[in-house]
């Protein structure tokens, strides 16, 4: 098997700011070729120890040993109670199943050893499917998610937090999200510190009942007005990023779980000038900094940032203040993901921003056919960095429009660039720490290196080679592999170290609805037993790692314990039900 020995650790671990210019022209707009949907506008209210690797079926080992030999030995009372424990699996072959403590398989081992019969066993482990598909049903429409290689890249590692724990928060800047989509709600980031719609700032950070985000458009919380679900474009592109994987329902995004923090950048008075654009940036910055000075405890850990928004013919020099965000987000470790226009125009002669902002930590995307064949968009062979396919793309759309089947096929830019702002999210989950290390103390290093590792690995085609500086197809496994060989040659025990310290996170927490779910690098089988404050059982049972768990009673509001054994190891975690 190629790469086994990846393989096998994959297994184990698995300003106010202002404006000058004139918007006659340069009005902003969607990087999409969407209609807006025909519905009339409404208003919408607001580890075990370091012997025993977590891939390891506790107690269970495979034997090989002669059946004839293990007939010969029922026979013999002293052996017959050992040897009788041994339940056969493959006679001719002799394999055996054995559950139970080793120290039984020593003893027959020795006992055979001294009669010259060979015995052989091992621990029996969990394997998992070399290409992970998740279990959505509208998945088989999604085909860009192959063309990307997405179904390998999953098999890395599907969990929404980073090795040291930390949730993952991609924010979008957009018209909105549908905050109560079923693919989209659990992946939607929430401001916990703050109480919504209180008329106050809860969390002292100057943005009042920030709950889910800010409109930078209007200067207000609200995130999903009807322009929101009049155009459905920040649910679509979100839908692409990061709808819930493998729960079932509709679509999978990118990355499985994820908190997308909705920036709506469009006004709802007058014309939709650039400084929603640079308010919703400046939210992202500022929560993270808050995130990085508070050591996580307050903010959000924003990694990346999605704007499939842009605006036409339109050069650097005429929106300094917009391009220079992306630098400040770089500071902070925030790569960003821009779509470039879907004209097919030469952006560099034509002009179009984001795609001609000059920063490091702006990846600008084109758009291909899912033959990988360029798609007609904007180019430019030395601002425009990578192509991923926005031709085809069956996502998510407001519920309000179709509630009995919010999807729908989509195409342009706008599409695309979420998959890279997607992948650039899940890399951060499975990254060592070694490289989480270095985007603490040198960003500018760490995004050089993760806009190295996507862009050196893409699948180049010829139709993209007066369209991109790389002339290829963004390929998420493909810049894995980079990103594994550069944390192997760094930390070459990253995938193992992991045993050891890899802790469910629960969330959310507090629960309003009582249920949770329990983060993990892997989907592992669980246990769980949950407590109340006077040490009570109140819950038993088993699921398994990142999916929903939900009571079969009701829980009354108050502390619980969540005893959570994983593998070999129990973690006992305080949960709050509100
Ligand atoms: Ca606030
Ligand atoms: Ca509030
Ligand atoms: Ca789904």
């Amino acid at each position: 098997m190629p790469g086994s020995d990846k393989a096998i650790r994959r297994l184990i671990f698995v300003a106010s700011f202002f404006l000058v210019c004139s918007f006659a022209v340069n009005l902003i707009h969607a990087q999409s070729l969407q209609k807006p949907h025909s519905i009339p506008p409404q208003l919408y209210p607001k580890s075990s120890s370091t012997a025993i690797a977590s891939n390891v079926i506790p107690n269970t080992y495979l034997v090989r040993v002669s059946s004839s030999w293990i007939k010969f030995v029922s026979l013999e009372p002293s052996i017959a109670n050992l040897s009788s424990q041994l339940k056969c699996q493959d006679e001719s072959f002799g394999l055996y199943r054995f559950v139970g403590n080793e120290s039984v398989l020593l003893e027959l081992k020795a006992k055979a050893n001294l009669a010259g019969i060979p015995f052989t066993y091992q621990p029996e482990h969990y394997i998992q499917r070399r290409s992970l598909k998740p279990n959505d049903p509208l998945l088989p429409q999604q085909r860009y998610l192959d063309v990307i290689q997405m179904p390998l890249a999953w098999e890395q590692g599907m969990a929404g937090v980073n090795r040291y724990g930390d949730t993952l928060v991609v924010a979008v800047v957009d018209d909105g999200m549908d905050t109560s989509h079923p693919d989209l709600r659990e992946n939607i980031w929430v401001n916990r510190k703050e109480i919504p719609w209180n008329g106050k700032d809860d969390d002292n950070n100057g943005y009042t009942d920030d709950y889910w985000g800010w409109n930078g458009g209007d200067s207000t919380p609200i995130i999903f007005n009807s322009e929101s679900i009049f155009y459905g474009h920040g649910t679509s592109v979100a839908g692409v990023l990061g709808a819930r994987g493998n729960n079932g329902i509709g679509v999978s995004g990118v990355i499985w779980q994820v908190k997308m923090m909705p920036l709506l950048c469009y006004s709802t008075k007058g014309a939709d000038g650039e400084v929603g654009v640079v308010r919703s940036m400046l939210y992202a910055y500022r929560q993270k900094k808050r995130w990085i000075n508070s050591q996580g405890k307050e903010g959000a850990n924003v990694v990346a940032l999605n704007m499939s928004v842009g605006l036409d013919k339109a050069f650097a020099n005429e929106a300094p203040i917009w391009c220079a965000m992306f630098d400040s987000l770089a500071s902070v470790g925030i790569i960003s993901a821009g779509a470039t226009t879907n004209s097919n125009i030469d952006v560099e002669k034509e002009g179009d921003i984001p795609s001609l902002c000059l920063s490091d930590g702006l990846i600008v995307t084109s758009s291909t056919l899912l033959n990988k064949q360029f798609d007609q968009a904007g180019y430019g062979t030395t601002s425009v960095d990578i192509a991923a396919p926005g031709g085809d793309v069956y996502t998510a759309i407001p519920r309000q429009i179709n509630p009995a089947s919010p999807y729908k096929g989509e195409q342009g830019t706008s599409f695309a660039a979420p998959m890279i702002a997607g992948t650039v999210a899940w890399l951060n989950s499975v990254v060592c720490k070694y490289y989480l290390d270095l985007m603490s103390v040198n960003s500018d290093s760490a995004i050089g290196l993760m806009r190295n590792w996507i862009l050196t690995s893409v699948e180049p085609n010829k139709s993209l080679d007066t369209v991109c500086v790389t002339s290829g197809v963004l390929q998420c496994f493909n810049a894995w592999k980079k990103m594994d060989a550069w944390c192997m040659l760094h930390e070459p025990t990253y995938g193992a170290d992991d045993i050891v310290s890899a802790k469910p996170i629960l969330f959310p927490n507090p629960s309003l609805d009582q249920s949770f779910e329990l983060a993990f690098p892997m989907s592992m089988p669980l246990t769980v037993s949950i407590y109340d404050a006077s040490g009570r059982v109140v819950w038993n049972g088993v699921a398994n790692t990142n999916e929903k768990i939900e009571m079969n009673r009701k829980l009354a509001s108050g502390l619980y314990y969540v005893d959570a054994k994983v593998g070999g190891d129990s973690t006992r975690i305080t949960w709050i039900v509100n």
